[in-house]
């Protein structure tokens, strides 16, 4: 049963929850923020969260983890912290990182910095098939949402210098986007000095293609740009479908202290690029070599890029539902503008042009400019919900402002209990939002937790969005750090709990314990291991000094939540194998003696039993 149906059939339970929220209210305004919320204010709160033991969320929600290289996933209303989905870092939980596959997609990288989530979608809609999440350093990882486990992480892509305006994909999954924050000298390598930054220095756009059956992603097509700082992004649809957009700052082409030396222009850029036609100019051969890849450069290919100017130092760029605007936030204002679509397409086709930056032209400000929208000071972001209800965060307000798409009336604003940066509202990057749920992101957290030292952690408030006004329901507290999420109807996400044994083309899977045990190849051990409940079998493996021994470990067992571990003292080796599952890994034996290994994960009552010795016999 879903979280409103449990509501609306257990009335008998929320009735006995309201009492219990009242009755414990006057006693409860601890942190003081709540003396001046009204008892039934509170009780409505909890109803709403409140989901009962066994009943589930109606969302999940992809919050990146920032610095941490992960992915957080929270169901929604109780903000409950569910999974951790490792990508760019090794997670010891799930023995990510320490196998030779994932080792082999971490390529050698021990962190990632993740900020943007992006769902794959069809037809401007999310379709739960893969999680797209880039990494600072160059590279976009796909997570399968069948078993939520990372698949492929591409790149360090060549060019793209700190990939923060990524990993945004187009309404059908064709791209995900990425772009450079920090413009280098290109091809990579290359040393100019830091006053040709203007001149020598580039940025770059480019374009990931995803295979539509697989989700394999490879390299679409790259543009080079004048050396702006590429933010955020996002990709047209409906009315904008086969455009991109990325906010930049640095239009002055600074360097230093960005602080002042980037703030003097009242006007930046975003970038808009139309894709169908970069994609048209790669697939007939235009575009210069540089680092091992085809790049188009926009002087030489005209009617890719066009630049709209943007309110000081913008930070998002959001596309409207229907993709008739485009909203970019000038973080430095207090207004946040609306440009409409259609007035950027007559504008281009008029030539209606105000300069240009390297060959790229600039578009009239005026000329493609719908509305001012006076949100409030800060303005970063804006997810949508239904009937053209846009939602802007304020970093500066802290708070969320809620305004109109075509009327541009502001109508009600939240304060968020800290700095808000990014909000993600339900289906919120969707062609159509739901409109219910809506949760800020903030950058700070002290103050509204039990305290845990300096090192404090990141919180979240989910927000209300049902009603004419806003409210805000509960804090959570999230994994550092939630750049920004995503949030999708549970139903649309299809899980299975076993790996299906025909699908396991593992080269050294075995399932059955008789073909268990050791063999040589070219002076490597290959040992093949079976776990099962409640033994690995080999229990004892015996290699000689120097040996170079890759173990592959497959465990046969198919029940849910059956996962066995491989953990080996000394070694600095674990996995996890979840039913069905083959991982290798690989060491060389350079330490002789006697060395336990065990299951990690508790799978039965004689887990403590399920263990063996690795001997690794004395050279000579
Ligand atoms: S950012 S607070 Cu890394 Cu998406 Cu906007
Ligand atoms: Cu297998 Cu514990």
């Amino acid at each position: 049963m879903t979280k409103r149906g449990i509501l609306l059939g257990a009335a008998a339970g929320v009735a006995a929850l309201v009492a219990l929220a009242v009755a414990c209210a006057p006693s409860a305004p601890r942190g003081g923020a709540r003396g001046s919320v009204a008892v039934s204010d509170l009780a409505v709160a909890a109803q709403k969260t409140y989901v009962a033991p066994g009943d589930l969320d109606e969302y999940y929600m992809f919050a990146s983890g920032g610095h941490s290289g992960q992915v957080y996933v929270y169901g929604i209303p109780s903000m409950r912290h569910i999974s951790t989905i490792p990508v760019y870092t090794p997670y010891p939980a799930t023995g990510y990182g320490f196998d030779d596959e994932s080792k082999a997609m971490l390529g050698g990288l021990t962190w990632g910095d993740v900020h943007h989530p992006s769902l794959s979608e069809t037809n401007g809609d999310y379709d739960g098939r893969w999680l797209f999440v880039n990494d600072m350093n160059g590279r976009v990882a796909r997570v399968d949402l069948r078993d939520f486990k990372t698949k492929q992480i591409f790149g360090p892509v060549a060019n793209v210098s700190g990939n923060h305006a990524a990993s945004f994909v187009t309404p059908n999954t064709e791209y995900s986007m990425m772009a450079s924050r920090f413009s280098i000298p290109i091809p990579k390598g290359t040393v100019v000095p830091i006053e040709k930054y203007a001149t020598d220095y580039k940025g770059v756009l480019a374009a990931i293609k995803i295979d539509a059956k697989t989700g394999a992603m490879s390299l679409g097509w790259q543009i080079v740009m004048p050396p702006f700082d590429y933010d955020l992004g996002d990709a047209g649809k409906g009315a904008s479908d086969g455009w991109m957009f990325w906010s930049s700052y640095n239009a002055e082409r600074a360097t230093g202290n960005l602080e002042t030396t980037a703030s003097q222009r009242d006007r930046d850029y975003i970038a808009a690029v139309d894709w169908r036609a970069a994609e048209k100019a790669a697939a007939a051969g235009q575009g210069d070599l540089i680092g091992g890849v085809k790049v188009l450069d926009p002087k030489k290919v005209p009617g890719l890029v066009y630049l709209m100017p943007c309110g000081k130092s913008p930070h998002g760029v959001d596309v409207s539902p229907d993709g008739k605007y485009i909203i970019g936030s000038g973080k430095l204002q207090g207004v946040t503008t609306a440009f409409n679509f259609e007035k950027l397409q007559t504008a281009i086709r008029n030539k209606d042009f105000s300069g240009e930056e390297d060959g790229i032209p600039v578009v009239k400000y005026e000329s493609i400019k719908d509305a001012e929208v006076p949100v409030g000071l800060g303005p970063l972001h804006t997810q949508f919900g239904t009937d053209g209800w846009a939602y802007t965060s304020l970093f500066v307000d802290s708070a969320i402002a809620k305004w109109k798409l075509g009327t541009w009336e502001v109508v009600d604003k939240v304060p968020m209990s800290y700095s808000i940066g990014h909000l993600a509202a339900a289906e919120g990057d969707t062609v159509s939002p739901d409109g219910n749920w809506l949760v800020g992101l903030n950058k700070l957290s002290h103050g509204r937790h039990l305290s845990v030292g300096p090192s404090q952690p990141e919180s979240s408030q989910l927000v209300d969005i049902t009603e004419e006004k806003m409210k805000l329901l509960y804090d959570a507290f999230t994994e550092p750090e939630p750049h920004y999420a995503q949030i999708v109807k549970a139903d649309k996400i299809k899980t299975i709990e076993v790996y299906p044994r025909e699908e396991n083309k593992h080269p050294l899977a075995v399932w059955d314990i008789k073909d268990a045990g050791v063999s040589r190849q070219g002076g490597k051990v290959i040992e093949k291991v079976v776990a099962v409940r409640s033994t690995l079998t080999p229990t004892a493996i015996e290699v000689n000094e120097g040996e170079t021994v890759t173990v592959a470990i497959t465990n046969i067992e198919n029940t849910t939540d059956e996962l066995h571990g491989l953990g080996l003292l000394d070694y600095n080796v674990n996995v996890v194998v979840d039913p069905g599952e083959t991982k290798t890994f690989t060491f060389k034996a350079d330490k002789p003696g006697v060395f336990p290994y065990y299951c990690t994960n508790f799978c039965s009552a004689l887990h403590q039993e399920m263990q063996g010795y690795l001997i690794v016999k004395k050279k000579g």
